[in-house]
């Protein structure tokens, strides 16, 4: 079966992975339409050796689409996202604008596949940091059980689009150059104040909430309980930005139910679905952002037992968040969709 996609955001950093990911993957595709802002409408854009005009993303541009692949921020979502289901396409939508609603399933195919078959119409695409966190403490989960998450995350500049890609390469050349370092972006566009991200860590990632928690973090709470159907598991973030350009790291303590010891995680995860192994402290091997770009996988090392609580455990968890936090979880939804007969 061939399916119409369109890619809704098809000129950002999450669109442009995914139009990489759906040739990758041999995605079977009909044909395929690439939307964005009326700013880029009319220019071309390449895909698989071909030229293509990018569209208006409007809600007429989706009749007759299949699937629709949506990165273009959370008010394009609220907008076209419906158009696009009532005209008969499945939405994965990448933003988090759906996601904790009820009737939305948020999805990573390793943890919780089977909550696509209650869709209508639109499926949420969770967020990077969270992804690749619930990737990893599923397999854990489903052997030793899960009582306490905390994690602090180091995330790439990616994670808020190319302008931010761009800002810290221009930061990183004033700074060289002597220059004042100018900052517009991060830590959150909408925010009052912003700060320079080259040669600095900022302890906030996107707008704060009401209970001192930022948004990024109270997604990465929210979001795991529901992907893994554990509304009162405890579950504490604090989301850093790194001047990193792409691929996220984290450092997750967990404790789990079962007496469980280092050998044991090693062994759940060896055999984990898109999960790999990195953990050789003999010959300094774990986990770095650097050399996980462009890769599929999510990277698990430096696991330790807790000194003080033997049920508690310390992982090293760095994914490339355009990818398996982004547009290959999307694809992957896609995909299972697919095989399951829900597209
Ligand atoms: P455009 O390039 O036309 O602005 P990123 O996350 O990397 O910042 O990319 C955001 C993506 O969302 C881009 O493809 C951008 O297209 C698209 N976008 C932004 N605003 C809109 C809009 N109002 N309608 C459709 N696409 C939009
Ligand atoms: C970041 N995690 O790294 C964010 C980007 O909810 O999809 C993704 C925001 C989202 O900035």
């Amino acid at each position: 079966k061939e399916l119409s996609v369109a890619i809704v955001g098809a000129t950002g950093a999450v669109g442009s992975k995914m139009k990489e990911q759906l040739i990758k993957r041999n995605f079977p595709i009909k044909n395929i339409k690439f939307l964005a802002s009326a700013r880029s409408a009319g220019k071309d854009i390449e895909f698989n050796g071909q030229r293509y005009k990018i569209e208006e993303a409007t809600p007429e541009a989706f009749e007759g689409v299949d699937v629709a692949l949506f990165s273009a921020g959370g008010s394009v979502s609220a907008k076209l996202a419906p158009e696009a289901a009532k005209r008969g396409a499945v939405v994965i939508d990448n933003t988090s604008h759906f996601r904790m609603h009820e009737e939305v399933p948020l999805v990573v195919p390793e943890v919780n596949r089977e909550d696509l078959k209650k869709h209508k119409g639109i499926i949420a695409n969770p967020n990077c940091s969270t992804i690749q966190m619930v990737a990893a403490l599923q397999p854990i989960r489903e052997k030793f059980g899960l009582t306490r998450v905390i994690v602090s995350t180091y995330q790439a500049v990616s994670g808020s689009g190319v302008s931010a890609i761009e800002e810290l390469r221009e930061q990183s050349a004033q700074w060289d150059a002597g220059k004042n370092v100018e900052a517009n972006i991060l830590p959150a566009k909408s925010d009052k104040k912003h700060y320079p991200i080259a040669r600095n860590v900022i302890p906030q990632i996107d707008v704060f909430t009401d209970n001192g928690f930022t948004y990024e973090e109270m997604k990465m709470i929210n979001e795991t309980k529901k992907i893994m159907h554990m509304p009162e598991l405890p579950v504490a973030a604090t989301c850093v930005r790194v001047p990193v350009v792409s691929g996220h790291s984290e450092s997750v303590y967990i404790e789990v139910e079962q007496d469980a010891s280092v050998q044991d995680i090693f062994d759940v995860l060896r055999n984990a679905p898109g999960i790999v192994l990195q953990d050789d402290i003999t010959s300094q091997d774990y986990p770095m952002p650097l050399f996980v770009e462009g890769e599929d996988p999510v990277y698990v090392g430096r696991i330790r037992q807790d000194l003080a609580n033997k049920k508690g455990f310390h992982l090293w968890i760095v994914a490339d968040n355009l990818l398996k936090g982004a547009a290959l979880n999307s694809i992957q939804i896609a995909e299972a969709m697919l095989e399951d007969n829900l597209l």
